[in-house]
């Protein structure tokens, strides 16, 4: 028996140093070390020795168990290590490896130039205020001094979607709004930027929606002349210190006097070029001294009170800024034109 157990203890260790897997070294384990293993099937046979042999092979047993399962111990263990080795080359992680750009957005540039508007007149002491997009007639014309059957407000040319609710088609009820707001209360300045409506086939330089950015001042001893310093400071910051303003007479109906702002040309400095059609001016703005019947209905009295407005389209003064020729590229969503704005 003793025989039988070594020589079971010599193939079990030869087989085992052949091993070269783990399914393949459990199988082993079980072969010869399992409940109906072999050395379990030789150890069986212990019933027939004697009282005197049985502890000696019984020793003798221990022996090769113990043997069998050191290698397999050893042998697991070596499995284990490169198993964990594999996985360490595997899953290698070269942290010196330049990282991957994120792609990141860029501003929009009409976002962009109203920003850079807000900002310039938040410099000089003005609230930005905004207001609600639908409006209703007496906020969107009547209080602005266009009465009923007054023929700049063309049912034709503006989104109505009640007789007396329509899309606002200027921002300036947003300051009727901030005056009413500010219960006779001076100084009052604000600018109001926004989106408005128009009913307008689209084209190159017509939109049915664009963007407006207006201001309003109104206090005590209020002038022409503040109005052209605001604005001839304001143009300095937008297109740089050469930059010069020229006004000329116009009409609106809620202001008098009303101005055409121009601005020199920042690409010619005036001698005349492509983007002022030769003539060394820019048209910007409309301007002017707050009409008295606008004041009354914003709640100044305009024997005491004095105010100046103007309104600008965010869209021309980009696309003049930005060389754009076309008012559509700004709402296609074409990645390549936004594209062009990152980082400027
Ligand atoms: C233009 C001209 C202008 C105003 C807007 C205004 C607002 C109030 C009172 C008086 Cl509450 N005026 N706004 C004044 C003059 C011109 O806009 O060409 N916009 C694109």
């Amino acid at each position: 028996m003793k025989e039988k157990l070594e020589a079971l203890k010599a193939e079990a260790l030869e087989k085992l140093q052949a091993v070269t897997d783990p399914q393949m070294l459990n199988e082993l384990r079980v072969k010869y070390l399992g409940k109906k293993g072999e050395l379990t099937e030789v150890l069986r046979g212990m019933g027939g020795l004697s009282a005197e042999e049985r502890p000696v092979i019984g020793q003798v047993a221990n022996l090769v168990r113990s043997a069998i399962e050191e290698v397999i111990g050893t042998k697991q263990e070596l499995f284990q290590q490169q198993e964990t080795q594999n996985r360490l080359n595997a899953e290698k992680v070269d942290v010196t490896l330049q990282g991957r750009g994120l792609p990141q957005g860029g501003i929009h540039p009409l976002s962009r130039v109203i920003q850079e508007i807000e900002d310039i007149f938040i410099g000089m002491g003005y609230q930005v205020a905004e207001g609600p997009e639908v409006e209703t007639d007496y906020y969107n014309f009547e209080a602005l001094n266009l009465p009923k059957n007054h023929p700049a407000r063309d049912m034709q040319d503006s989104f109505y979607i009640t007789e007396d609710i329509l899309m606002r088609t200027q921002t300036s009820p947003v300051q009727i709004r901030t005056m009413q707001a500010m219960n006779g209360e001076t100084p009052v300045k604000v600018i109001c930027p926004g989106k408005v409506f128009r009913r307008d086939d689209d084209d190159a330089t017509h939109s049915f929606q664009f963007h407006q950015i207006e201001g309003l001042v109104i206090g005590r001893n209020i002038r022409m002349s503040d109005l052209k310093g605001t604005l001839q400071q304001f143009m300095k910051e937008m297109f740089g210190p050469s930059a010069g303003i020229r006004l000329r007479p116009s009409f609106f109906p809620f202001t008098e006097p009303s101005v055409e702002v121009d601005v020199s040309c920042f690409k010619c400095g005036g001698e005349g070029c492509r983007l002022c059609k030769q003539s060394g001016w820019l048209e910007i703005l409309g301007a002017g001294m707050v009409h008295p019947n606008v004041l009354r209905m914003g709640g100044y009295d305009p024997e005491i009170y004095s105010g100046f407005a103007f309104g600008m389209g965010a869209e021309r003064i980009a696309m003049l800024k930005y060389g754009i020729d076309d008012i559509r590229y700004f709402y296609t969503n074409d990645m390549g034109f936004v594209k062009q704005f990152k980082g400027i």
